[in-house]
């Protein structure tokens, strides 16, 4: 039904892929990337198992570095695995980095819930977890910088009590430390994003502009007369990028949201032999000194793409 904005400039290829990686790797996708040290460097998630299988062995975060955000170099072994007693793993990495150190959210699956976790890395072999944050919540990412002297992180909890079953938002809260968490507001609800009826939330971590953070977000459709759209025998969502600005000074205040998809999944190599079809989810946007913005993105749950626009374009669309 819907294509990617004409803004957008896909690459013909995914940058990452699991034959790329020198490990055991099925889906290599929700990468989060950043520049760091004069690198391009990635943390991408790899569910590993059998492919076509719908069970997967397990899940860990590899590392690769690039010199040209398009070629990638994976190393030899994964760098990020939780795996405890009360913790199955953990997943979507988000990359953010401030005063020279690298901050990671990622996602927690635990036993008794859902969280949100926050690391910090120099390295990308060594990771001390900062914060776990309570369930359910997930979809965590970090502002570049402090506003208004706490660090802010865009979240996205998930309600099932109160609002029926998914129908989850984009939140926003502050911080002193990275540790402690609060000021908590809602920044944008479901209903205000017009392809999207069953949940939103967060996407990469923003960008600052002069006109505002520009923030991608993850909006979900729900059709219940899709079937099978890749290995499972039914998968009923669409996951649609979608682009905003957020206020510079209090960020839960939306000053415009594209009322489109900026990218949605249109190409054969963004969905072939995917596991789930019909998926986008950037995890990583870097702007460039040229005004070239690089979005990053899972595609179908199976494979890391890259998309290209003009940040004075994705600030205009999010205004119209
Ligand atoms: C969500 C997360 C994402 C994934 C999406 C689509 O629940 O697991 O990592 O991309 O579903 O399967």
């Amino acid at each position: 039904m819907y294509k990617s904005h004409p803004i957008i400039t896909k690459l013909d290829r995914p940058v990452l892929t699991a034959e790329d990686i020198p490990y055991h790797a099925t889906l290599v996708f929700n990468a989060g990337v950043t520049k760091y040290n004069g690198k391009y460097v990635m943390m991408f998630r790899n569910d590993y198992g059998e492919k076509f299988n719908t069970h997967f062995d397990g899940t860990n975060l590899g590392f690769a570095e690039s010199d040209d955000g398009i070629h990638w170099v994976p190393s030899a072994t994964p760098r990020f695995q939780l795996e405890s007693d009360e913790i199955k793993r953990a997943y979507d990495p988000r990359l953010t980095v401030m005063d020279g150190i690298c901050y990671m959210c990622f996602a927690v699956d635990t036993h008794h819930g859902v969280c949100g976790g926050i690391a910090k890395t120099e390295d990308f072999e060594k990771f001390d977890i900062l914060s776990i944050s309570a369930p359910d919540n997930r979809n965590m990412v970090l502002f570049p910088e402090k506003i208004n002297g706490n660090f802010v992180r865009l979240e996205r909890p998930m309600p099932v009590y109160s609002r029926g079953k998914d129908r989850f938002d984009l939140w926003l809260s502050e911080s002193p430390d990275l540790v402690f968490w609060g000021k908590s507001r809602l920044v944008m609800g479901v209903e205000d994003v017009p392809f999207a009826n069953d949940k939103i939330g967060p996407a990469a971590p923003p960008i600052k502009t002069e006109k505002g953070w520009l923030t991608t977000i993850h909006g979900v459709d729900i059709d219940r007369t899709r079937g099978k759209n890749g290995w499972e025998d039914r998968w009923q969502k669409a996951y649609y990028a979608g682009i905003a600005l957020l206020d510079l000074e209090d960020p839960s205040r939306v000053l415009g949201i594209c009322k489109e998809p900026l990218i949605v999944c249109d190409r054969d190599y963004e969905e072939k032999d995917g596991f789930r079809q019909n998926v986008i989810f950037p995890g990583g946007m870097i702007l460039e000194d040229n005004g070239e913005v690089k979005i990053y993105y899972g595609a179908s749950d199976t494979v890391e793409c890259v998309a290209t626009a003009d940040i004075d374009d994705l600030v205009r669309i999010c205004l119209e």
